[in-house]
């Protein structure tokens, strides 16, 4: 172990966030003599974008960030070293995924429980550690997940982040085949690959979003009903009406960016029914009515990231060709641009950006 499988270079290329901007620069690669037991070095090939990179780049969390920052958590790349002493069964040449959990404890009570990201001493990439956002990462051989084979690298970066994440946020609602689910932000990032789970687990899905490209989007993956967001006037009449008996979905995973998405989920989604927050609008409230929700058996679940055996879950399914990012692959300096397009609410799927171009 130790040893790399190619020449390891001194400098790479590097999208580092110093006081809410981002730039690309030269930065020194961590060596594999540097290793510390348990570490891996990933020469990373693909990074999806993901909006949360955007909130980690804007500083607009609650939650306090390593500074400098490389961000990324969808990165697709080959294990070019091992820390020396690490137990682990990776090998060298191993391809294998970054996912926002970088690393956690596997001994405290959450983690024996399969909740892994409440860990406390959860690490995540491209937030508390440097992410895929570079060309040789540093991570963590007890979460890297590896990628299987036949699934292209660069289709499998998002499903690190987003498909895990809706994949398990779908598992949540416990929504049952047959029954319906609505997703609003259903054209991102997570939304677009929402459609794809839920159906995959035989569930079917009112898409709500905005602009005739997203509905195209959300059309051709399967959602059988549309919602536009910004052309609808009454969400929770809409909503209502999607279903076949008018009295709304099982389920809502809300995978929106922004906090207008969550204000009505409670009153359009069905006595017994699920909302699943997901989005992660910085400052948003979701304001519960006592009477209803508690007469109405209504439930609210936070659902964030998956565990070790999600992200293996997620990456089998999108293996088996069931479900497939939409996605833009793009250089790496683009990065900045794709935050721009990101913000503005322009970009339909995903972005991968390749690292080497
Ligand atoms: O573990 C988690 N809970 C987790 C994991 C990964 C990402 C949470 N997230 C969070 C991100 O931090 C972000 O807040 O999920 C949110 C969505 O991430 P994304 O899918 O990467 O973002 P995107 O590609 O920009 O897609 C967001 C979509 O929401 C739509 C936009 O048009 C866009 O297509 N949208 C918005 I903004 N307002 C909407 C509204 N009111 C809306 N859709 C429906 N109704
Ligand atoms: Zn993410």
């Amino acid at each position: 172990m130790g040893a790399p499988t190619d020449k390891i270079p001194k400098t790479q290329k590097a999208a580092v966030v110093r006081d809410k901007k981002v730039a690309i620069e030269d930065v020194p690669v961590v060596q594999p003599s540097d290793l510390k037991v348990g570490q891996v070095l990933v020469k990373v090939l693909y990074s999806g974008v993901c909006h949360t990179d955007l909130h980690a780049q804007l500083g607009d969390w609650p939650l306090v960030h390593k500074e400098p920052l490389i961000g990324g958590h969808e990165g697709a790349g080959i294990i070019v070293a091992i820390g020396e002493h690490t137990d682990t069964d990776l090998k060298l040449g191993d391809r294998v995924g970054i996912k926002w959990l970088a690393d956690s404890c596997l001994k405290c009570d959450y983690c024996r429980q399969g909740y892994e990201p409440l860990c406390h001493q959860a690490q995540c990439s491209g937030f508390t550690v440097d992410g895929s956002f570079q060309q040789y990462a540093v991570s963590f051989a007890r979460h890297v997940t590896k990628i299987p084979e036949g699934l292209p690298m660069d289709k499998a970066a998002p499903i690190l982040c987003a498909g895990v994440t809706v994949y398990k946020a779908l598992k949540q609602s416990n929504a049952r085949p047959g029954e319906w689910v609505v997703i609003p932000g259903a054209g991102g990032g997570l939304g677009h690959l929402a459609i794809q789970y839920a159906q995959y687990m035989g569930l079917r899905v009112i898409a709500i979003d905005t602009g005739a490209e997203k509905q195209a989007l959300c059309t051709k993956l399967g959602a059988e009903r549309w919602i536009d967001f910004r052309q609808t006037d009454d969400i929770v009449k809409a909503v209502k009406a999607a279903t076949p008996d008018g009295d709304g979905p099982h389920a809502a995973i809300v995978t929106s960016a922004s906090g207008a998405a969550y204000e009505q989920a409670l009153d359009y989604i069905r006595p017994h029914g699920t909302v699943v927050s997901v989005g992660l609008p910085p400052d948003a409230k979701v304001s519960a009515d006592v009477f209803w929700t508690t007469f109405l058996e209504k439930q609210l679940k936070g659902s964030y990231v998956g565990n070790r055996q999600d992200a293996v879950e997620a990456l089998a399914i999108a293996a088996s060709g069931r479900v497939e990012t939409t996605f833009r692959l793009l250089p790496f300096a683009n990065l900045p641009d794709v935050y721009a397009q990101m913000h503005d609410g322009s970009l339909v799927g995903r972005v991968v950006l390749d690292l080497w171009a």
